[in-house]
């Protein structure tokens, strides 16, 4: 059972690390200024029709411009770290060639000001800003690409390596593949599941390679990737559904896992994938069965599988976010207590929860938005991770998603995660009482 008053400071080592997240396309801006280049989703967002309210990135949270007020607001929540992505087309246009020196003095001025505040910066190479320059050569369905990326990655490491907490290579790569090009509700928007096969595994290849390049720098940042999970739960105890749970969590759980830490694909998912244009070189799986120091999980609801109806929704005891999302923490539980099951043996690293939140139909109102459903989302999730720790599991860090109102992809600016709001007119922020709650617990924690 969860319940939203059941959540301590005691629960937390004093050691537990407290973040916020966000991603470069969801709040930079600044599209066109110091010498970035274009991406996937400046071009995705500026073709009508792809996104919900017809928002684009080209402003966004302002962020670009506004970062120093950002990062007090950080110190203000007291979070002692932050997660956020470097646009690769801010420092390299084209996704190859020449770096651009003004992006990256971005990300040091960024870094700077989380540095007087004590803040861990914890870093995300790609989070599905493909400079459209690759794009145009074939993107990510082009095996080339993943080389590019090494490089991309390698001149991040040299430079920030030695600063930052950690660098992750992916932001949810089940995303960039099936929803860029499976469905195509995201960037590029081509359908073709089998092409989005390919793309996985060059992602996943491109994780390898750009490993092989930073481990081999004197840095200190701890090195992984970031997967969105879930649980895969039967709608009935027949064996149709289970095996149909089965066959979901390993076409999105195992796919991305099993490479990482066993060097293969789920043979489970194989069997039922049409390979035909699926191309593995002899040493890809070498490649990107590197070591990582750790595993960051994007947890937000479960997958629930009924072979009889397909489109049977679970009965969603808890409500649904404004995603329409099935608030469900005990999956974070179970998904959590089941990757240790499966890979300790392989050498499972510490988890970092690198996403969890919600989006609700916040209203600001005298500048003040009482979202006392975010809290609860917030203290049941917190439960469910105190419980997959006392059960043995190593997570070391929380981030929520996000730190503020931001682009919501295919939502556009519709959908509110933030623990702050953004009132988009004005660019003004505004602590939400979940951003209050937050605090409260945090300085708790650190207190207790
Ligand atoms: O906003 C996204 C984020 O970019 C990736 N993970 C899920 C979030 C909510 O949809």
């Amino acid at each position: 059972m969860f319940s939203n008053d059941l959540i301590k400071p005691t629960h937390f080592p004093k050691d537990f690390s407290w973040g916020v997240a966000t991603s470069a396309f969801q709040i930079e801006g600044a599209a066109n200024e110091d010498g970035r280049g274009t991406s996937i989703w400046d071009s995705f967002s500026h073709t009508v029709g792809k996104v919900m309210d017809g928002g684009t990135g080209d402003i966004a949270c302002d962020h670009y411009h506004r970062y120093a007020e950002d990062v007090a607001h950080m110190a203000a929540l007291g979070v002692d770290a932050y997660r956020f992505s470097i646009a690769w087309p801010r420092v390299q246009a084209l996704g190859y060639g020449a770096w651009n020196e003004a992006g990256f003095d971005f990300y040091t001025r960024l870094l700077d000001a989380l540095d007087a505040h004590k803040i861990a910066a914890h870093i995300t190479l790609y989070h599905w800003d493909l400079p459209q320059g690759l794009q145009d050569q074939g993107g990510w369905l082009q095996r080339e690409t993943a080389y590019h990326f090494a490089i991309y990655a390698e001149e991040v490491a040299r430079r920030f390596g030695h600063r930052v907490a950690s660098i992750a290579t992916h932001n949810e790569p089940w995303c960039t593949a099936n929803l860029g090009y499976g469905n195509g509700q995201f960037a590029p928007g081509v359908v073709d599941t089998v092409a989005a096969l390919q793309v996985s595994h060059h992602l996943l290849l491109s994780h390898g390679l750009a490993m092989q390049a930073m481990r081999a720098l004197p840095i200190s940042a701890k090195l992984g990737i970031v997967l969105n999970q879930w649980t895969a739960e039967p709608a009935s105890a027949s064996q149709a559904d289970q095996d149909e749970a089965a066959w979901e969590y390993a076409r999105s759980v195992q796919w991305f896992m099993d490479p990482i830490f066993k060097g293969h694909y789920p043979k489970r998912a194989l069997d039922r994938m049409d390979l035909t244009r699926f191309v593995v070189h002899d040493n890809d799986m070498g490649i990107i069965q590197q070591k990582i120091d750790f595993l960051g999980v994007n947890y937000y609801f479960r997958a629930f599988v009924s072979t009889e109806n397909p489109a049977r929704k679970p009965e969603a005891a808890l409500g649904l976010t404004d995603m329409g999302w099935e608030i469900y923490p005990q999956g974070l539980r179970d998904l959590l207590i089941g990757l240790k099951r499966e890979y300790d043996e392989f050498g499972l690293p510490p988890i970092y929860i690198t996403e969890n939140g919600a989006a609700f139909p916040d209203q600001l109102v005298a500048g003040l938005v009482h979202d006392s459903d975010r809290i609860a989302y917030l203290q049941m999730h917190l439960q469910a991770l105190v419980q997959a720790r006392e059960a043995g599991v190593d997570i070391q860090a929380y981030f929520y998603w996000s730190l503020m109102d931001n682009f919501e992809w295919n939502s556009g600016y519709l959908r509110r995660f933030g623990l702050l709001y953004v009132d988009y007119a004005t660019q003004k922020r505004y602590f939400k009482d979940s951003a209050f709650w937050y605090r409260d617990f945090i300085l708790a924690c650190k207190e207790a």
